[in-house]
């Protein structure tokens, strides 16, 4: 389905003059609105291919909405329309074997045509396929047997390839890897044997490619995980070389880590390279990105802007950014929406912070001076500028609204529907 530009102006040009007044007072409020306005037309945030349909937990998966996409180029009409509507989600990123493209330069073709690129592809020896000869059930890259690592080698360089094709420039690792209980695993040989494995899908990757070694604490193992925290992914990251970077994904950490202050680290030590978002209240909860901590969102990207800044990286291109996330009682387009607007909504609190003062009261020790100064900038409400942004760059000034006045939830199940399922988790 394409959304036609004519329903998005007339949906503007009615919600035209109260924008335009919310938007006066904040351009007269803070400073530099428009620089900011135009960092976020350029900053672009890929949607995962898998939470485009309902997700489930291991007890059940409640059907939600119908018109589910039934293929992989009804997710990328999914995302096209997205995309249309908000203007910040023009890339989507592939998990293979759940999107396989059958015919890679029609799939690019296709894309191209809303407008999207192919962000980093993300590989899968998390679960056995129906065709796999050899299983990951005591792990892939860490596996006690050379043929199981063969076997979880190769298929991430044919991801890679699968990726070269459609113009992606990153590979995504993620590992299920890890041991259930104590003393089933010898801890260094499953990391050393990890290490030789990712040396060897490192060697297949482009000279313009990024390998992302992705951590997480638990989940599905619950004793040990082989890439398990920053400073393992670190590890594996400097040993690798420099195309080797760590991904930061925000359900991964154990409660109450302090993820701003690890963002911080990774780029002063230029070894951050992605990003995954959504949002969390007890472990990877999955929820919609900045439904339940957005001032630790905000806190977040105030690290990325200063961190980026010194090391004088473009925000738009710098790291992969990207949502991943499941949505079980949402619309995951609504969700999705949702989650775009809250990352953009940070973005532009962290790029109103007044940096001269922060630094000048960080080195009076002003301690209260800089907790005013950032509490100033998260409870401004800029979100006139996010939709100034979308309205610049052919966007809806309220996406969400838009997308319920035009029924297009409605209409996806006419086209697909009701009972659609999509692949992923
Ligand atoms: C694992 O929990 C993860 O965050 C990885 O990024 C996977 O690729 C993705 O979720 C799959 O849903
Ligand atoms: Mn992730």
């Amino acid at each position: 389905m394409v959304l036609e530009k004519y329903s998005i102006d007339d949906f503007n040009n009615d919600a035209l003059s109260g924008h335009k007044r919310k938007l006066a007072y904040i351009t007269s409020e803070i400073s530099d609105a428009d620089g900011i306005i135009k960092k976020l037309i350029d900053f672009q945030i890929a949607i995962p291919s898998w939470a485009l349909g309902t997700g489930g937990t291991r007890f059940g998966r409640f059907a939600i909405t119908g018109g589910e996409p039934r293929n992989l180029e009804e997710k990328i009409e999914d995302v096209g329309l997205l995309h249309a509507l908000n203007q910040s989600s023009g890339a989507i990123s592939l998990h293979i074997p759940w999107d396989i493209p059958e015919n890679p330069s029609a799939t690019k073709a296709l894309a191209a045509q809303y407008g999207l690129r192919f962000d980093a592809m993300n590989s899968n020896t998390f679960q056995d396929q129906p065709d796999s000869s050899l299983s990951y059930k005591f792990g892939s890259l860490q596996h006690v047997d050379s043929s199981v690592r063969r076997q979880a080698i190769d298929h991430n360089i044919e991801v890679i390839k699968q990726g070269i094709e459609l113009g992606s420039n990153s590979l995504t690792v993620w590992l299920a890897d890890g041991s259930c209980f104590p003393g089933q695993l010898n801890f260094r040989k499953a990391f050393q044997n990890t290490l030789e494995s990712l040396k060897e899908i490192y060697k297949a990757l482009p000279d313009n490619w990024k390998m992302f070694v992705e951590y997480k604490a638990y989940e599905p193992n619950f004793y040990s995980t082989t890439v398990g925290d920053w400073g393992q992914s670190l590890l594996y990251a400097t040993k690798l070389g420099e195309k080797a970077f760590t991904l930061v994904d925000l359900g991964h950490h154990l409660p109450n880590a302090n993820i701003e202050q690890i963002v911080s680290l990774l780029l002063m030590e230029g070894k951050l390279g992605g990003f995954h978002f959504n949002d969390s209240k007890y472990g990877d909860d999955d929820l919609t990105t900045g439904s339940i901590k957005p001032y630790q969102l905000f806190l977040i990207f105030n690290e990325l802007v200063e961190g980026m800044d010194a090391r004088g990286m473009d925000h738009a291109t710098g790291l992969g950014w990207m949502i991943d996330a499941s949505h079980n009682v949402k619309d995951p387009l609504e969700d999705l929406l949702q989650s775009v607007e809250a990352i953009m909504i940070a973005y532009a609190q962290a790029l109103s912070v007044d940096r001269k003062a922060l630094t000048e009261a960080q080195h009076a020790n002003d301690v209260a001076r800089c907790q005013e100064i950032l509490q100033n900038a998260f409870r401004t409400d800029i979100r006139p500028l996010v939709a100034e942004a979308r309205l610049r760059s052919g966007g809806a000034l309220a996406p969400l609204e838009l997308y319920r006045k035009l029924g297009l939830r409605q209409q996806l199940v006419k086209q697909r529907g009701q009972k659609t399922v999509a692949t992923g988790l």
